[in-house]
């Protein structure tokens, strides 16, 4: 493989997020957000980790912007935390953090490296949480300021933005499962987090389109897996028709003005009392591009048991098929198989690959780490992006999950997707060889 295949438009990056990797949690005017008190809870974290330090990238953004540079990786997508800007989510506006997202970004754009800024990659601040957080409908006029902020402090540096992270992950496993901050969970939590937080997608996206010089390229971000049944039966492929509703359509649809997916998770037909007149125009919103982040593909079967879904994912590690560290299943065909679904919606543009990666058990043997399954993982995925492209559908980009290994959230430091090594005792950096081949990929 390399970059010429891809065609000269293709847009090549690397990805990362402000609580994964910046640390810092308490400086410089920075206030809680809901992971600051999370990871701080008794057992909610792997082995007890907490993203204190993560990986410094607060103080050593400096270094890590040099390693995008040097790896030849010309779009650099990180995350704005909420609570450097407003520390209590709304009211005053904290400068210092202001400032220290415009010595990253004037980085960057010293470096010649591109920034791509996501508003929201799932650290909702503390103050907001503790008046309802997601559940509660003026989170909209809470985000909005904080958008509009961040419009009017990096709208004249930055091309390129991403409104939030995953809508389906920080609501299902933060307001549904209880797995992530805020530890909320059921239906009565997650219905009007998924609404609250549609509206706000768009709202953010008015005020970009509003506040942004016009060539600004306004997108957003969605988790998405290939979902197959583990048989022809009929109860089995209803249960996968349910799954892939929750998992990849839940959030796209109502946001390309095609509605809440009812007819396939009946349950969710309680979203009906959250919408209000006059939402109906706030709901959806013309996206520039759409970033789609995927790693794996689910086998789904009935399950009598599971409330709401009648579904429920046959564990990879269960099937004998190659897995990674987070026990996902090695899949290349997925991505293709999710750009194809991706562009059968008229409505979406142009679609760009902002996250794909994997977690492997890495060694560090005197200063290497010769990390091979992940450049076979890489490679394959890469493979598959490439078939997608050159069957023509719209595919225009592709970020790696991540640059520097780094806080996989519920998961502590334990699961490594860094193109580069950190030594969390000593914060080294140390690129892989995965690092290298990409380095050597985007060199042809
Ligand atoms: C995500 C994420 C990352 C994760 C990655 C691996 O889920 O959006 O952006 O924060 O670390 O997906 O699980």
């Amino acid at each position: 493989l390399n970059k010429s295949l891809f065609g000269d438009d293709f847009q090549w990056g690397v990805s990362a997020a402000a609580l994964q990797t910046e640390g810092a949690c308490d400086v410089d005017g920075k206030g809680q957000s809901i992971w600051d008190v999370f990871s701080s809870k008794k057992g909610k974290i792997l082995n007890g980790d907490h993203h204190h330090i993560a990986c410094d990238f607060y103080n050593r953004y400096q270094e890590d912007i040099d390693i995008v540079k040097s790896l030849n990786i010309p779009n650099f997508r990180f995350s704005i935390s909420w609570t450097r800007i407003l520390p209590e989510g709304t009211g005053e506006v904290n400068q210092a953090g202001i400032d220290y997202y415009n010595r990253v970004i004037d980085y960057c754009l010293q470096q010649g490296v591109e920034p791509w800024i996501t508003l929201y990659h799932w650290d909702l601040p503390q103050a907001l949480e503790a008046k309802g957080g997601w559940t509660n409908r003026d989170v909209v006029v809470w985000f909005s300021a904080y958008v509009s902020i961040c419009a009017d402090a990096f709208g004249s540096k930055v091309k390129h933005w991403m409104v939030m992270n995953e809508p389906s992950v920080f609501t299902g496993a933060g307001y549904f499962l209880g797995i992530h901050a805020p530890g909320k969970s059921g239906l009565r939590n997650f219905v009007p987090a998924v609404h609250h937080t549609v509206l706000s997608i768009v709202a953010g996206a008015k005020i970009l389109r509003d506040k942004l010089p016009a060539d600004r390229q306004i997108g957003t971000t969605f988790s998405c897996s290939y979902i197959e049944p583990v048989s022809q039966s009929d109860k089995d492929i209803a249960a996968a028709n349910r799954a892939d509703a929750l998992i990849n359509r839940l959030f796209i649809e109502p946001i390309l003005g095609l509605g809440y997916p009812t007819t396939e998770i009946t349950a969710l037909k309680r979203i009906d009392k959250f919408i209000l007149p006059g939402d109906a125009e706030n709901m959806s919103f013309d996206f520039d591009f759409i970033g789609i982040q995927n790693y794996t593909r689910e086998l789904v079967e009935y399950s009598f048991f599971t409330p709401y879904v009648g579904a429920s994912l046959v564990k990879a590690t269960k099937r004998n098929v190659p897995t990674t560290e987070m026990g996902w299943e090695v899949y290349p065909a997925s991505i293709y198989e999710m750009i194809k679904k991706f562009n059968a919606y008229p409505q979406v543009k142009k679609i760009i690959i902002t996250e794909n990666g994997a977690a492997f058990k890495d060694s560090l043997v005197e200063g290497q780490v010769d990390d091979q399954q992940r450049i076979a993982y890489l490679d394959d995925y890469l493979q598959q992006v490439l078939r997608a492209k050159n069957e023509g559908y719209n595919v225009e980009g592709y970020f790696v999950w991540t640059l520097t290994d780094n806080f996989e959230w519920a998961e502590g430091y334990h699961p490594r997707f860094g193109l580069v090594h950190i030594d969390f005792d000593t914060l080294k950096r140390t690129v892989k060889n995965s690092g290298y081949w990409f380095r050597d990929l985007l060199s042809k």
